[in-house]
C-alpha cells in the first residue's frame, strides 16, 4: 500500500474526517487541529499532559485522558467537548455528553452523526439572520454615531452659550452694583426727611397719649378712692384697705393692718390729694373693687368694752371681714354679748370672702362694658400721617422700591453665574457630547417602582402605587468612561446612603432601559444614548466562519 492510501486508511479507521481545510479528529476545532495532527506520531498527549496514549485510541468511545481531550467527537468523556463547525454560522462548543443522544444541538447537525435523529441543517438561515440582526445594529450604531456627532456640536453650542451668557451677566452686575450706590444713597436721601416726619408725628402723638393716659389714670384714682373711702370721711385708711383680698401680701387670707399700711405708703389713712400722687401709682394693677350687690355677712368690728366715754375702740387683732361697709361711726352701739358669735362670723365671712374675691371677682379693667373698651382701643389708635408726611413717605417707598429691585436682580445675577459656571464644570465625557442630557430626566418603571435618572443631577425612586419620592443619590462622577455614578442619597435603614450606578452603552435614542438593586440600596441603572456610540463602541461583526 502507498504512502497516500496508507493515510487515508488511518483517517477513517480512527474517526479523523478529511476537512476541505484542515484534516482533524471529529469533534475538534480548526484553532486546535495542530494538537491532533498526526505526522508520523503514533501516539497522542492529553492536552492537560496528563498521559500519553496511543494514537488509535482517540474517539475510541472510551475516555483515557482526565481532561477527556481524547474523546472530543464522543460522548465517552463526561467532561469532553464537542466541536460543532456550524459553517455559514457561528461556530460552537457543546458538552460531549450531547453528542448522539437524539437532540440537535448543532446547526449543521454534526452532532447526531450516528443518525439517531434526522437534523435539518439550518445553519444557513441562521447565519442570514444573524447577519441582518448584525446589520441592524451597525446601522442604529451609524445612526446613533451621527447622532452623537450633532451632539457635540450642540454641546459646544450650548457651552459658548453659557459662557457668553456669564459674560453679559457679569457686565450687567458691574453695572448694578454702580447703579445699586446711586440708589442706596437716594433711598438714605429720602429716608432722612421721612424718619423726622414720621418721629415728629409719632412724638405728637404719644404725649397726646400720655396726657390721655394721665387724665384716666386720674379718674379711677378718683373712682378708686371714692370706692374705697367706704365712711365718705375724705380719707381712705388702713381699715377700707383691709377687706380688699387683693392686698393680702403674704397671701395667708387676710390683709393684717401692717399690710393694708404698707400699701398706704405707712400711713395710717391718706387723703385724696396723697391717695392719687402717691398711693395709686404703686395700687392700680391689684386693685379690685368690691362687688357691691354681693350679699355680705357684715359683722361689726370686735370693739373693746366701752371705756368712760362709752366708744367702742377697734381691737389690735385686724379682722378681715368688719370692713365690708363702713365703719360704724363713733358712737355706735354694739351689743358685748354678740363678741363670740362675731368671731365664728367672722370665720365664716373669712372664708366666704376669701373665695369670692379671690376667684370670682373681675377685675377692674373687666368692669368696663365692651363699648367702652372699642372706645378707648380707637382713642389708641394713632391718627393719620399729614398729608405732607405722607408724600415724604411715598418718596421713601419708592426710593426702597428702586434699591430693594436693583438689589434683587443683583441676587438673582450671582445665583445664575453660581448655575451656570457649575455647570461649565461638570465633565460631559469625551467631547462634552453628555452635555445635551443636562436638564432632562428619563423613567423606567418595573412591578414596584418608578426610576427616574437626571443626568448630571439626581436619581430617584418612587412606589407605583404612590408614595414620597426616595432619593438615590446626586451626580458624583464617571467611574470610566460608560459607567457613571450618583451618590449620597437618602440613608438606608440600618444599611449605607443609596447610590445608583448608570452603566451606558450605545442606542438610537436616549432611553432608561433598566433599574435594579443589585444590593440592597445600591442600584444599577442601564442607559443608551448616542452619546455613547462613539468608534470604539461599533459591535464587534462575528466573522461567520471563523471557528471557536
Ligand atoms: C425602600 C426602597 C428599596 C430599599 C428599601 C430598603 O423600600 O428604597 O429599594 O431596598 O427601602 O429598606
Amino acid at each position: 500500500m502507498g504512502e497516500y492510501m496508507y493515510f487515508v486508511c488511518f483517517l477513517l479507521v480512527f474517526g479523523v474526517r478529511v476537512n476541505a481545510e484542515i484534516e482533524r479528529p471529529r469533534g475538534v476545532s480548526i484553532s486546535m487541529a495542530s494538537k491532533y495532527e498526526p505526522n508520523n506520531k503514533q501516539t497522542f498527549q492529553c492536552l492537560d499532559g496528563s498521559a500519553q496514549i496511543p494514537y488509535e485510541h482517540l474517539n475510541d468511545d472510551y475516555c483515557d485522558c482526565a481532561d477527556g481531550s481524547d474523546e472530543p467527537g464522543t460522548s465517552a468523556c463526561t467532561n469532553g467537548r464537542f466541536h460543532c463547525t456550524n459553517a455559514g454560522y457561528t461556530p460552537k462548543n457543546i458538552q460531549s455528553s450531547r453528542v448522539n443522544d437524539g437532540v440537535c444541538d448543532c446547526c449543521d447537525g454534526s452532532d447526531e452523526y450516528e443518525g439517531k435523529i434526522e437534523c435539518v441543517n439550518n445553519c444557513k438561515e441562521l447565519g442570514k439572520k444573524l447577519r441582518e440582526e448584525q446589520d441592524e445594529k451597525r446601522r442604529l450604531h451609524e445612526e446613533g454615531f451621527k447622532k452623537r456627532e450633532g451632539f457635540i456640536a450642540e454641546a459646544s453650542t450650548l457651552m459658548e452659550g453659557k459662557k457668553l451668557k456669564i459674560k453679559e451677566l457679569e457686565t450687567e452686575k458691574a453695572e448694578i452694583q454702580e447703579k445699586l450706590k446711586e440708589l442706596e444713597g437716594k433711598k438714605t436721601e429720602a429716608e432722612g426727611p421721612e424718619k423726622e416726619a414720621k418721629d415728629k408725628h409719632e412724638q405728637a402723638w404719644k404725649e397726646q397719649k400720655d396726657a390721655r393716659e394721665k387724665e384716666r389714670q386720674a379718674g379711677k384714682a378718683r373712682e378708686a378712692f371714692d370706692d374705697l373711702d367706704l365712711n365718705k370721711d375724705g380719707f381712705v385708711d388702713v381699715f377700707e384697705i383691709i377687706p380688699h383680698l387683693e392686698f393680702d401680701i403674704d397671701s395667708n387670707g387676710i390683709v393684717s393692718e401692717e399690710e393694708a399700711k404698707e400699701h398706704l405708703e405707712d400711713h395710717e389713712k391718706v387723703d385724696y390729694e396723697e391717695f392719687s400722687s402717691k398711693i395709686w401709682g404703686n395700687i392700680h394693677s391689684i386693685y379690685k373693687k368690691l362687688v357691691p350687690d354681693e350679699p355680705q355677712q357684715v359683722t361689726p368690728p370686735p370693739v373693746e368694752p366701752q371705756g368712760d366715754t362709752g366708744v367702742p375702740v377697734p381691737t389690735e387683732e385686724p379682722q378681715a371681714t368688719r370692713h365690708l361697709t363702713p365703719l360704724p361711726d363713733e358712737g355706735d352701739d354694739f351689743d358685748d354679748e354678740d363678741d363670740e358669735d362675731d368671731d365664728d362670723d367672722e370665720k365664716s365671712l373669712l372664708e366666704t370672702t376669701t373665695s369670692s374675691y379671690s376667684e370670682e371677682l373681675p377685675s377692674g379693667e373687666d368692669l368696663f362694658p365692651p363699648e367702652v373698651k372699642e372706645e378707648s382701643a380707637e382713642e389708641d389708635k394713632m391718627p393719620e400721617y399729614d398729608e405732607e408726611t405722607k408724600a415724604l413717605i411715598a418718596a421713601a417707598d419708592e426710593a426702597r422700591k428702586n434699591y430693594e429691585e436693583a438689589d434683587k436682580r443683583s441676587r438673582d445675577i450671582d445665583g445664575e453665574i453660581t448655575t451656570l459656571t457649575s455647570y461649565l464644570n461638570t465633565d460631559y465625557g469625551k467631547d462634552q457630547a453628555y452635555a445635551v442630557l443636562r436638564d432632562n430626566c428619563y423613567e423606567y418603571t418595573d412591578r414596584e417602582y418608578t426610576y427616574k435618572l437626571c443626568p448630571f443631577s439626581t436619581a430617584s425612586q418612587r412606589p407605583k402605587s404612590g408614595g414620597h419620592e426616595t432619593n438615590l443619590g446626586r451626580w458624583g462622577r464617571w467611574e470610566n468612561d460608560k459607567t457613571q455614578v450618583y451618590d449620597h442619597g437618602q440613608n438606608c435603614w440600618n444599611g449605607p446612603d443609596r447610590s445608583v450606578k448608570i452603566h451606558i452603552t450605545c442606542g438610537p435614542d436616549h432611553q432608561l432601559t433598566n433599574a435594579y438593586e443589585p444590593s440592597r440600596c445600591e442600584y444599577a441603572f442601564d442607559f443608551i444614548t448616542p452619546c455613547a456610540c462613539d468608534q470604539h463602541s461599533q459591535p464587534q461583526v462575528k466573522n461567520l466562519h471563523e471557528e471557536l
